[in-house]
């Protein structure tokens, strides 16, 4: 099969298989952005896991640690993925621990306060959810599937970071405070997620002929605004963009514009957490490698009574 024979099969909506042909840019490409993902999943447990020891509540304690978990199960089915195009998970878990490969901008901010938890769930999940969600219809069929289950668990999340925020909207001043603070933090950085503008975007092109992005950056970071101001305005708090109003002639929102020098920095290792995020990772790799052998062992072990039996 010739590549000119790949795009238009993905063109015609086929999903493509591990087994099937495919053009070596097109496996580098999803194993650079699924290996990404993967990443961020598994850094993106830190800044929220920061708070589990002191959740204000039993309940909360119980609803945050699910969360996390969940993370670390996206991680693994993603990590997963790329294992069927030839990826080798501890090659790609070193290349994250030497900054060889990248994570998300958005889990280098620190959570300074017990609000960055709900505005974690309400503002990073709901700009990963519109992210992803086009991403069930990606053209890589492993991806597409990983994408379904993350995707429902994603909008749960998101709902109980948007609940959290609507009890502490309803509580005292101090805690709206809190909560506008979270805010006033945190949109820029999720703006960012989506990555550079189309104008900036390496690989936007290419991943839409292969059908593997199915909207551009510039066009999700939009629809991420439109879909994000009645939620503020329901929930009584100011995005802070001055920039920010409706645009009837566009039928959009204008916003002001991204910082590309603090996404560019973060983005290449020097954000406010990137030095720690990575240590912490590299250290609980180091201190799980007595899991992995002994997990090893015990397979070879089970396979030679298997044998004998
Ligand atoms: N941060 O040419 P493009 C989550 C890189 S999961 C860091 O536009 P592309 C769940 C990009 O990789 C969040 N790097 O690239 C959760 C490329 O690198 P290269 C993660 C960034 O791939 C919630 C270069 O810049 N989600 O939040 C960023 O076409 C709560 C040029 O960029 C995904 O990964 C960035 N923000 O588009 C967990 C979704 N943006 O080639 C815990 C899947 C760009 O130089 C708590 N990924 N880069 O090595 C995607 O949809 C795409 O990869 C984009 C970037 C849209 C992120």
């Amino acid at each position: 099969m010739s590549d000119d024979d790949f795009t238009r099969l993905v063109e015609a909506e086929q999903r493509v298989e591990p087994r099937d042909w495919m053009p070596d840019g097109y496996r580098r490409t999803l194993i650079r952005q699924i290996a990404q993902h993967a990443h961020s999943e598994i850094i993106g447990m830190q800044p929220e896991a920061n708070w589990i020891s002191r959740a204000p509540s039993l309940r909360r304690k119980a609803i945050l640690l699910a969360k996390v978990q969940d993370e670390a199960g996206h991680g693994l089915y993603l990590y997963a993925a790329t294992e069927t195009l030839g990826a080798d998970r501890a090659d790609l878990t070193q290349k994250l621990v030497e900054g060889r490969q990248k994570y998300s901008s958005i889990f280098n901010y620190p959570t300074l306060n017990f609000a960055d938890v709900g505005v974690i769930g309400w503002l990073v999940d709901g700009a990963a959810i519109c992210n992803q969600v086009p991403l069930c219809r990606t053209s890589y069929g492993p991806y597409a599937r990983a994408m379904i289950r993350i995707c429902k668990e994603e909008s749960f999340h998101q709902r109980q970071g948007y609940e959290l925020l609507m009890t502490m909207m309803r509580g005292t001043d101090e805690q709206r405070r809190m909560v506008q603070d979270s805010v006033n933090r945190w949109w820029w950085p999720s703006l960012m997620m989506f990555g550079p503008s189309d104008a900036e975007s390496s690989n936007t092109a290419q991943s839409m002929a292969w059908r593997i992005k199915r909207h551009t950056n510039d066009e999700l970071r939009q629809k991420f605004v439109d879909m994000s101001v009645p939620q503020a305005e329901a929930l009584g708090v100011t995005l802070p963009d001055p920039s920010l109003r409706w645009n009837p002639e566009r039928g959009h929102h204008d916003f002001g514009e991204i910082d590309w020098d603090e996404f560019w920095r973060v983005v290449n290792g020097d954000g406010p957490c990137n030095r720690q995020r990575v240590e912490h990772r590299r250290k609980a790799h180091e201190d799980g490698a007595w899991v992995r052998e002994a997990a090893t062992a015990y397979a070879a072990k089970s396979a030679s009574v298997e044998e004998v039996a």
